[in-house]
């Protein structure tokens, strides 16, 4: 027992894949026997969407401090997170489209049950059902947009009660630290949960399941290399005007943290050191926007919300038009916003992207396994689109000290 929490949960999670994939190779149709214990991993990951990104974003809002903040710096940093959120997204989907990772495979042998149907019914319903009339009903019906916007507002007028609204602060404060011990506890159902999914793929559709795989990861990376190689590359020259190789060797701890840890908010002291010191954010734009960006900036997991969903319905032969992709750009943006900067988000929000386009949840039983893998990558990413954004957000508004990151090149 002492060697099992002894052991990283992520090396767990890959002993659980290899052996999962050798049970189920073995075992054949028969490990469908074990596909309970999957099922009650994927029940207990939907559990959180709803109390995660309530709990996260309103104190991620609240924490802003002041409604001012959100004016020069606060403006033009989430006008930034929209635009490389919507980049990202699209990226992604254009990756599913363009290589189709899950086409091909066979699986009328998966009986995945009542597909949700997407509940999509126009979008002058879309737009009026984004007011949560009753929020409590939004809650139980796992509505993420309602609830984002009702968890923004809830946020907002924290800021503005000021000292009133301090004790309400402290509240969600700790209860976004109360709902990230929750799904530290529900993660460590991952190795159970990834060594059933697995072994129940393998023993259904065998290697073909495990080769789509592999691309979902493959393409998971490039679309990661692409946001930065491409996207912060080019805001930081153009936008930012500064030395590129001079500020990847100045946030390099922080891209080593958050590989390592998979986790934004894990890495937002590293991330903050690293700016201040080693570019020359301003304190007041780097606390701002990179703590802000670690709880509603997260491209790397958009980009992989839109890829994983679009896998999910070429491997169940789901088809999606245009607005079918406009609804899973809008709910993988709002995944990414309400997810928390803690491991497997990307995996907690896939359950309700899905959900929007009728594409089944057993698609988690394909990706589960690999998903620690693609978040250290989707983790980076979304770091780099903090550090990016803030940086440039600084250069915008005369809060970058030019000096600092020349030096950094003896960093
Ligand atoms: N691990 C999340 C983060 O900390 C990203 C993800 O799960 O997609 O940013």
């Amino acid at each position: 027992m002492r060697f099992w929490f002894a052991t990283p949960l992520w090396q767990r999670v890959i002993a659980a894949l290899v052996l999962g994939i050798l049970v189920g190779y073995l075992w054949g149709p028969g490990a469908e026997a074990i596909k309970w214990i999957g099922d009650l991993f994927i029940a207990a990951i939907k559990m959180l969407v709803v109390p995660l990104i309530f709990f996260s974003l309103v104190s991620g809002v609240a924490s802003i401090g002041d409604l001012r903040k959100l004016g020069a710096v606060g403006g033009r940093a989430v006008l930034l997170f929209v635009i490389t959120g919507q980049i990202a997204v699209w990226l992604g989907l254009g990756l599913g489209t363009l290589f189709q990772p899950g086409a091909g495979l066979d699986t009328s042998t998966i009986d995945v049950g009542e597909v949700p149907q997407s509940n999509f019914t126009g979008w002058t319903d879309m737009i009026v059902a984004t007011v949560p009339a009753s929020p409590v009903q939004v809650m139980a019906d796992g509505a993420v947009l309602p609830l984002i916007v009702f968890s923004l507002l809830i946020g907002i007028g924290i800021l503005m009660a000021k000292d009133e609204g301090t004790p309400v602060a402290r509240v969600f404060d700790s209860g976004s630290v109360v709902m990230q011990k929750v799904t530290a506890i529900v993660m460590e159902l991952t190795p159970f949960g990834v060594f059933a999914l697995i072994a129940w793929v393998t023993g259904t559709l065998g290697i073909p399941a495990l080769l789509a795989l592999g691309q979902v990861v493959a393409l998971n990376y490039l679309g990661c290399f692409l946001m930065i190689g491409l996207v912060y590359v080019a805001m930081l020259k153009f936008l930012a005007r500064v030395p590129v190789v001079a500020f990847f060797r100045g946030m390099v701890d922080a891209l080593a943290v958050s590989f390592s840890t998979a986790s934004s908010s894990a890495t937002l002291p590293v991330t903050l050191r690293c700016l201040e010191r080693n570019i020359g954010v301003g304190r007041s734009v780097s606390s701002f926007t990179a703590s802000l960006g670690a709880t509603i900036n997260m491209d790397g997991t958009a980009m992989y919300l839109g890829l994983a969903t679009l896998f999910g319905a070429q491997i169940f032969g789901i088809e999606l038009g245009f607005s079918d992709y406009i609804i899973i750009a809008v709910t993988a943006t709002l995944g990414s916003i309400g997810a928390a900067g803690i491991p497997g988000t990307g995996l907690i929000m896939m359950t309700l992207v899905m959900g929007s386009v009728g594409v089944p949840l057993e698609t988690i039983a394909f990706v589960a396994g690999a998903d620690r893998i693609m978040d250290m990558m989707r983790t980076t990413t979304n770091v780099t689109s903090d550090a990016t954004i803030a940086t440039t957000v600084a250069a915008m508004t005369g809060a970058l000290d030019r000096e600092e990151l020349v030096s950094a090149d003896d960093v």
